[in-house]
């Protein structure tokens, strides 16, 4: 799979992207700017550029903006953004990731030993098959406070995810993540360890909320779920499935599940407690409004050593006696 990043603003007229990132596949990298090349960049550019964040790269949109990274057409630069080897230290933030085409494609491509990347205040929509992927390989990946949905549908059935993430000590936190047409809206399979999984709220996949497991050689161990709304997903809320070795040191703990068709916390391998089966009380799942209403099961009962600083809306964490489960705090 290979990549061409395209970046242009919904707003036309100036382009949206505060900064080049250096940290990429530079034979496969290009800015675009109003339809003007800025030609494929070398990384002593970036260097040149941007010489004391060699290690410290943000790439973001500009104030009141909003950048959308397209993906171009055919097999050379099916997707949006494909960040590899050597990638390290760079962030992510306010980018729309979209389009992703083809039959092996993704928004957002981690491989190799991408390590510390972070991602936060980005969406993510609209890719055929999955919205994010991360090799076994990679490290340190944080998602967070984003918008992930409406991914998949194109490939074999139940096969594409919202998330489908696999490294070391990644961080999935207080997004919203929502609508999987064909497939589970997050999968954490089939190799990972000390992921963290806190304060997001997943509703509406074909299959499960969040779906953890095993195949081949590796397993997924010390996994934990904490903190999470899983609401309203075409089979379980959490659920597991081991093709390989059961995964130990896996807890799923204060999280809300509810209406997920099959069942709410279900699945050996994973240790679950203080999980709270009860209607988490949106204020209108139907038009997408996934902000919780006084009373519901969700408010004050996180975990405070799991809980951000804020919420997706920017509200202060905790409000109240205690941090909310799910992506918006009341
Ligand atoms: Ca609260």
């Amino acid at each position: 799979m290979a990549v061409a990043l395209e970046v242009m603003s919904q707003f036309g007229r100036r382009s949206s992207l505060a900064c080049p990132v250096h940290s990429y596949n530079q034979d496969r990298f290009r800015l675009r700017r109003q339809g003007t090349d800025w030609g494929r960049l070398n990384r002593q550019d970036a260097v040149n550029f941007f010489p004391s964040h060699l290690h410290d790269i943000l790439c973001r949109d500009l104030p009141g903006e909003r950048a959308v990274l397209q993906a171009g057409t055919g097999q050379t630069n099916n997707m949006p953004l494909e960040i590899g080897n050597g990638a390290a230290f760079v962030r992510f933030q306010g980018l729309v990731f979209e389009g992703a085409t083809g039959s092996s494609t993704t928004n957002v491509y981690a491989w190799g030993n991408a390590h510390d990347l972070e991602f936060s205040a980005c969406e993510l929509r609209g890719s055929q098959r999955q919205g994010f992927f991360s090799e076994p390989s990679t490290s340190a990946i944080q998602i967070i406070g984003c918008s992930i949905h409406d991914n998949g549908g194109s490939g074999p059935s139940q096969l594409d995810h919202n998330i489908y993430i696999q490294g070391h000590e990644h961080l999935l936190a207080n997004c919203r993540i929502v609508n999987a047409p064909n497939g589970s809206n997050v999968q954490i399979y089939p190799s990972s360890d000390r992921m963290i999984v806190t304060q997001n709220t997943i509703v509406g996949a074909r299959l499960d909320g969040i779906i953890v497991g095993s195949d081949g050689g590796g397993t997924t161990n010390n996994l934990t779920i904490v903190n999470n709304v899983i609401a309203y997903n075409n089979r379980y809320g959490i659920s597991t499935y081991w093709g390989g070795t059961i995964g130990t040191g896996n807890l799923a703990t204060k999280n809300v599940g509810y209406g997920n068709t099959s069942g709410q916390f279900v699945g050996n391998g994973i240790t679950y407690s203080l999980n709270t089966v009860a209607d988490p009380r949106f204020v209108d799942r139907a038009q997408g409004n996934l902000h919780v209403q006084l009373g519901s099961p969700a408010v004050d009962m996180g975990k405070i050593e799991y809980s951000l600083p804020d919420d997706l809306d920017g509200a202060g964490r905790p409000q109240g006696t205690g941090p909310d489960a799910g992506t918006y705090e009341r």
